[in-house]
């Protein structure tokens, strides 16, 4: 398997997981936008991308549900079928559709598009948006120390990264659960949190 990505980028959760599930892997995070093979595995042109013997799986939370899935043994993704599979795929699409998409808008307007393309008027209406959302993971995180199953799994990963992008760009204010959370996880070797990046 190769991983196209670099830190810090949403690449950084498949890196997570990879190193938590003990995966064999090759990095490929030199000039992996100018790479010739990138747009064969996404058709973006974006990371991650991952090449599993030649053939592309993009976006970060399916490569880690992917990852997961393939060491089942070591428990970091419910069994497909299962309640807390239901649990997993509600608390992930839950964070990358109702939080990190209001995130990204605000961060990819105010620090990649140029000038001319930036909406500074939608900046307040998407934070209001994130933590209308956030009031939900807040409430599930005063119950339990993770999201699925009381334990640490995928989830978290793809969870805590969403969190973390909404903590550097300030929209986490009086959400103290998410803010242990995000310390809780940090103090897992493997994680990758600490590169999350800021906004400028
Ligand atoms: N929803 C995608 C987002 C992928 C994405 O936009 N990645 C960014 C880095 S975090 C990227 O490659 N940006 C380069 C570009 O937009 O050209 C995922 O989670 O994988």
């Amino acid at each position: 398997m190769r991983i196209f990505g670099f830190p810090p980028t949403r690449s950084d959760r498949v890196i997570w997981a990879l190193n938590e599930l003990g995966l064999a892997h090759e990095a490929i995070t030199q000039d992996v936008f100018q790479h010739p093979e990138l747009r064969h595995f996404h058709p973006l042109g974006r990371v991650p991308a991952l090449d599993v013997d030649g053939q592309g799986l993009f976006e970060s939370a399916a490569i880690c549900n992917y990852l997961a899935d393939q060491a089942p043994e070591r428990g970091l993704i419910a069994e497909p079928r299962t309640w807390e599979r239901a649990l997993h795929d509600q608390w992930t699409f839950f964070a990358l559709t109702e939080m990190e998409a209001w995130a990204w808008s605000t961060f990819r307007s105010a620090n990649i598009v140029p000038a001319a393309e930036q909406v500074p008027a939608m900046y307040d209406y998407n934070r209001n948006a994130y933590r209308a959302s956030a009031v939900a993971l807040e409430t599930a995180l005063s119950q339990s120390e993770y999201l699925v199953g009381g334990k640490f799994t995928v989830a978290d990963i793809i969870v805590s990264w969403t969190c973390q992008f909404g903590e550097n760009l300030g929209y986490n204010d009086g959400f103290e659960q998410i803010g242990a959370y995000i310390q809780r996880l940090k103090r897992r070797p493997c994680c990758t949190l600490k590169s999350v990046r800021q906004a400028a």
